[in-house]
């Protein structure tokens, strides 16, 4: 059997390999982070691991699962420590990362997710569970009872299992003990991440008393992010290559590109590590950087996804290959920087150019079909609010309306060639049964499709010009092939 990475073995890998610039076990907890996927491993734990080797500090990471095992697994008997292979332009490296401490599988451990996010050291709580976890309604600002967790949670608040309940428990054992409360830190893709975090946990605890819900308002800080690096789902190939450059085996070895980036809004009043060691940059203001990243890279994301699964393109590299489909990237992202507001600093073109060589990048292999999943929780930041913005302004509405289409066209659950699919989307049975009864036209699939409660903007679900080009799009793919609406759609007009 292969020896696993961990701490006795740490001295002994490759010198090529980065080791963490300090000692792992002298230093202390200050960070429990709620949903321990690739993208944090790639992302905040690189970052909170420059900064414990540069400036020190007790900020190393608790991980809580909510729902897999699988991570605990394999993280634990590492002593934490698990790899990021970077594939820039220029080759591979490898770095080991010791930021994380222990991780916590809540299924498992159902006590031990409430004592890390109660024990005084924790100053700070982030997340990265994705959009659908949190149950919050985006546009009332409040909880979504509906949603599973948040129905549970209301029903049993002191045995909470989703990721709010979570918090407002510990928040409220928090305040009961007199212990000062963490700052909340979402690291998810979400417009205004901190604001809408704020707003799910406040109606959460004034559902329980409002007196808390008052000392949350009063007393917890929710700065937002903006949190960027292309991170492909790990897979067999990612372990074989760090086994071979390591000389050990690693069970947690996530892979992403070099390029990352995190903006944070610096309002951290129980402390915070020294991020900027790592590249972080602190502003007063993520808004812009946050629509920029979200309707740039985010949307043209969305609409390479969807056009590039159902046309037979396996991984983002493969659509920017094509000339076509890079055409139409090009296109959105053009579209897209139009409806952002100037930043001081940030040239669009350059960021919409940088973007191209990133999804080019030929040793990412990043699937359409990972991109694809949950559209209806993606849609409305990525796509629907800049053509909102681009109808309000007389902007470029076409490319919004083709990614649309494209997702409209992915919720048929059927290629071309008739092969079903999963939409792997939380409302996948609404949306087959809506899809049931609306037949196959594309004029009903559309309208079918915008009538979902609480995704398209009512302006843009009302709007003549809008639902045209959608449904005109639309039609296209379904008569044609998505092949040749493609190629109908990247041709210049005349
Ligand atoms: C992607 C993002 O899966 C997706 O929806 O658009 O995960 C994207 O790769 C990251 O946000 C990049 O920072």
């Amino acid at each position: 059997m292969t020896i696993r990475l961990g701490a006795k073995t740490l001295a002994s890998l490759p010198a090529s390999v980065v080791r963490p610039a300090y000692d792992p076990a002298a230093r202390g907890v200050g960070i429990v982070h709620v949903g321990v996927g690739a993208f944090h491993r790639a992302h905040q734990a690189v970052y909170t691991d420059a900064a414990l080797g540069e400036s020190g500090g007790d900020w190393r990471i608790d991980g809580i699962s909510l729902r897999s095992t699988a991570i605990a697994d394999a993280l634990n008997p590492q002593d934490g420590l698990f790899t990021l292979l970077e594939r820039g332009e220029d080759g591979v490296s490898a770095r080991v990362v010791g930021s994380i401490r222990r991780m916590i599988a809540a299924a498992r451990d159902t006590e031990a997710p409430l004592a890390a996010l109660t024990a005084p050291e924790t100053r700070i709580v982030s997340l990265t569970v994705t959009e659908k976890a949190y149950g919050i309604d985006r546009e009332r600002g409040a909880i979504d009872e509906k949603h599973p967790a948040i129905a549970a949670d209301l029903a049993a608040p002191r045995a909470p299992r989703g990721a709010l309940g979570l918090l407002v428990e510990a928040l409220r054992l928090r305040r009961e003990k007199d212990l000062a409360p963490f700052t909340v830190l979402c690291c998810d893709n979400l417009p205004d991440n901190g604001g809408l975090v704020r707003a799910g946990l406040v109606d959460f605890a004034a559902r329980l008393d409002p007196a808390f819900a008052d000392w949350i308002r009063a007393h917890v800080a929710f700065p937002s992010t903006m949190v960027d690096r292309i991170t492909p789902a790990p897979t067999d190939t990612t372990h074989a290559e760090v086994e071979q450059l390591l000389g050990v085996s690693d069970m947690a070895a996530v892979e992403a590109e070099s390029f990352a980036q995190w903006v944070i809004e610096d309002h951290f009043p129980a402390g915070r590590p020294e991020w900027e060691k790592g590249g972080a940059i602190f502003v007063a203001d993520v808004a812009p950087y946050e629509a920029m990243k979200l309707r740039m890279l985010n949307g043209s994301h969305s609409m390479m996804a969807y056009a590039g699964f159902l046309s037979g393109r396996k991984y983002v590299r493969d659509v920017m290959a094509d000339e076509t489909l890079a055409q139409l990237v090009r296109c959105h992202l053009a579209a897209a920087a139009a409806t952002l507001a100037p930043l001081e600093g940030i040239d669009t073109d350059d960021y919409a150019q940088a973007l191209m060589r990133r999804f080019a990048n030929p040793a990412i292999a990043h699937k359409t079909y990972q991109i694809a999943m949950d559209g209806t929780e993606k849609l409305p930041q990525r796509i629907l609010a800049p053509a909102l913005h681009a109808l309000h302004n007389d902007g470029d509405l076409r490319p919004f309306a083709f990614a649309v289409a494209a997702w409209m066209r992915y919720c048929t659950g059927r290629l071309d060639t008739g092969e079903p699919y999963r939409l792997r989307d939380p409302r996948e049975e609404e949306i087959a049964s809506t899809l049931a009864r609306a037949g196959g036209d594309a004029r009903a699939i559309a309208d079918a499709l915008t009538a979902l409660s609480g995704l398209f903007p009512a302006e843009l679900a009302a709007n003549e010009r809008w639902n045209g080009l959608v449904t005109d799009i639309l039609a296209s793919m379904l008569q044609n092939g998505m092949a040749q609406a493609l190629e109908g759609e990247a041709r210049p007009s005349a």
